[in-house]
């Protein structure tokens, strides 16, 4: 999955695809690179960012999924269920919603009527604060109990169980430590959900420049790569990422690792 980031402040590649034509040239460069679904974003949720109006958040994201829509599967990042009708109206087909359906449950409503895909993250207060709660004490089974709420949820609301995706949502009210907890047992994560989808965002994320003397969002490819070809080991189904032609690469050969060794025992 390819991050396409249509806002003014996002920590990684913020205003670089802002304008429209810069957008649609990206999203086009990730799909010749071999991404397989492009996330559309209007609000930043890195963290400390603040909510962006349901309008702003239209004015952006509508636009480019109309475009885009035609060509490769779409999915939209949003937390608001307008925000999500109106993108699976203009052809998006997967709703991520970095929030599990803590923040507006009616998305899961616009998911099911739509027959739509469905993500379903993990996370800790909203993008503003979540870094700032005290950590958690089991990282594991917060992630695992959040998971199950928002499972039951999505049900409640009609979404089919097919239809949903789950991810740990690294980076989100986890301390760096947590954060690389949460990969090295994805294995039991997915053990926990047999039937679902499994994603994980990793890409260019502060833990990762942690451990690299402190190296800026666009010097952490490498490190990006160690936490992809640790994630697919360890059962991942959908990696979200900025560089794609570099995660494309290394996915194809960790997923071959995994799959001989499926084989040989
Ligand atoms: C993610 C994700 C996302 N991440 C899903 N959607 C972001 N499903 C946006 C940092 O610590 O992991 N899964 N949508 C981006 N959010 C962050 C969070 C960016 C933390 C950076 C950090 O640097």
């Amino acid at each position: 999955m390819g991050v396409l980031n249509v806002t003014p402040d996002s920590f990684s590649d913020g205003g670089q695809f802002f304008s429209f034509d810069k957008a649609i040239a990206h999203a086009e460069q990730m799909i010749s690179e071999g991404a397989d679904i492009i996330d559309v974003g209007g609000e930043s949720t890195r963290p400390g960012s603040e909510f962006v109006s349901d309008d702003e958040e239209l004015r952006r994201v509508i636009p480019i999924i109309e475009r885009l829509a035609s060509s490769i599967p779409i999915s939209i990042d949003t937390t608001k269920a307008s925000v999500a009708r109106a993108a699976l109206q203009a052809g998006a087909e997967i709703v991520n919603d970095i929030s599990g359906l803590r923040f507006d449950p009616v998305l899961a409503d616009e998911a099911a009527r739509a027959g739509a895909g469905l993500v379903l993250m993990h996370s800790r207060g909203t993008p503003k604060t979540m870094q700032q709660l005290p950590p958690v004490d089991d990282v594991m089974s917060e992630v695992i109990n959040g998971l199950r709420e928002s499972i039951a949820i999505a049900e409640q609301h009609g979404v089919r169980r097919e239809s949903i995706a789950i991810d740990p949502g690294i980076g989100f009210g986890k301390t760096a430590e947590q954060n690389l907890e949460l990969i090295a047992r994805l294995d039991q994560l997915a053990r926990e959900f047999p039937d679902f989808l499994l994603m994980i965002g990793t890409s260019r994320k502060a833990f990762i420049g942690k451990l690299l003397n402190d190296a800026p969002a666009d010097a952490r490819l490498h490190g990006t790569i160690a936490t992809v070809v640790a994630a697919v080991l360890n059962g991942a189904h959908i990696v979200r990422v900025h560089d794609v032609k570099a995660v494309v690469e290394a996915v194809r050969v960790a997923d071959a690792i995994r799959n001989a060794k499926a084989y040989a025992s």
